[in-house]
């Protein structure tokens, strides 16, 4: 039986995560934590604590005590608000992973997930159909911190076996939690704004194309990646994840369709820069052939649904 811990369960992919984890493994076996209070749905369907990563005491009390064999780490600091606290994120990003790390080496965890991003590609990295395997030259701190975790990933696994598995996700589009401080962040803010004041200002420039998932296919990869086999797992860095990729324009277009007065005006800021240092579209041939990696959602499709479930919330 597996018992699984979620830490950064509040975030924006850890309040969908858990809930799928608690119907797969069942309520009792999937402790929530978070360094801030979750949703009812999370702290009243299941086990909830307040845990602070970094607090490697209390980390390793709530993972013995629970008899935890899984983790999937989500806390970190992203890349927009990143670039505000160098150091202090460095920090997070870094010093919580080599704590979970450590921890399931020395208790022999089963299986870890911890998420890097497109942000572990730079501006010398082929920005059309990027592959697994290419130039990783981050500028940011965020990414910088990725590749630096898709490293030690890699490095724990051949040195101490340590099965850890990892996705580098596009930016995620969601309606239940909105997104915590990133550069992709304009495509979740998009649709609430399309559904609040019928504008939008956006802070990238309207042909910033970048790779894009909706919620429901990145949470069906990440779990199909943590069933499959350990001999499927070929890259223990980080699998590239395509989802779709589009401009701000495009998807102020397919709003448009759908609220035809919606209005959208530019004003790039320090976040363009960052959108323009990561890939365009993404090469996810690997992660097909090794587990079966699939994507459902389109622009269209995706736009229904942010529509329809965002309008709900102001109804
Ligand atoms: P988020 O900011 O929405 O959530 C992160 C959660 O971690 C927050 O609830 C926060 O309170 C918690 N946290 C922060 N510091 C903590 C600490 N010291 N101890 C415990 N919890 C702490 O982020 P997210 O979008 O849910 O991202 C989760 C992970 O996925 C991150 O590693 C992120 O880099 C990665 N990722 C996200 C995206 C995306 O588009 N959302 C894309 C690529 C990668
Ligand atoms: C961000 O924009 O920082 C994240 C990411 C792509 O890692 N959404």
């Amino acid at each position: 039986m597996e018992k699984i811990l979620v830490i950064g369960c509040a975030g924006q992919i850890g309040s969908e995560l858990t809930l799928e984890l608690r119907k797969i493994y069942g309520d009792a076996n999937v402790v929530a934590t978070d360094i801030k209070p979750a949703d009812k749905e999370i702290t009243e369907g299941g086990p909830f604590e307040i845990l602070d990563v970094l607090d490697t005491h209390r980390l390793f009390g709530t993972v013995s005590r629970n008899k935890i064999t899984q983790i999937y780490h989500l806390a970190a600091i992203l890349s927009g608000n990143a670039e505000k606290k160098p150091i202090a994120s460095w920090h997070i990003n870094m010093e919580s992973l080599l704590n979970v790390m450590e921890l399931s080496r020395e208790l022999n965890l089963s299986k870890v997930f911890w998420p890097s991003s497109i942000a572990v590609f730079g501006p010398t990295t082929p920005r059309q159909n990027t592959s697994q395997f290419t130039v990783m030259e981050p500028n940011t701190v965020y990414g910088i911190s990725k590749l630096a975790g898709e490293r030690w990933l890699e490095y724990y696994f051949h040195k101490y076996g340590v099965d850890g598995r990892s996705i580098r996700y596009p930016g995620l589009i969601s309606h239940k939690t909105e997104a915590g401080g990133g550069t992709t962040d304009y495509a979740v803010e998009i649709f609430y704004e399309a559904i609040r004041q019928k504008q939008y200002e956006c802070f990238l420039a309207e042909d910033a194309y970048l790779p894009m998932q909706f919620m429901d296919d990145a949470i069906k990869a990440t779990i199909n990646l943590m069933e499959a086999p350990a001999d499927k797992i070929q890259v223990r860095s980080s699998y590239n994840v395509a989802g779709i990729s589009f401009s701000p324009k495009e998807i102020a277009e397919e709003i448009k369709k759908q609220i035809p007065d919606f209005k959208i005006t530019y004003n790039p800021d320090f976040r363009q820069a960052i959108a323009e240092s990561w890939p365009q579209s993404i090469d996810d041939s690997v992660a097909q052939k090794d587990w079966g990696l699939t994507n459902s959602f389109d622009l269209k499709k995706m736009t229904d649904v942010m529509l329809k479930e965002v309008g709900n919330k102001f109804r």
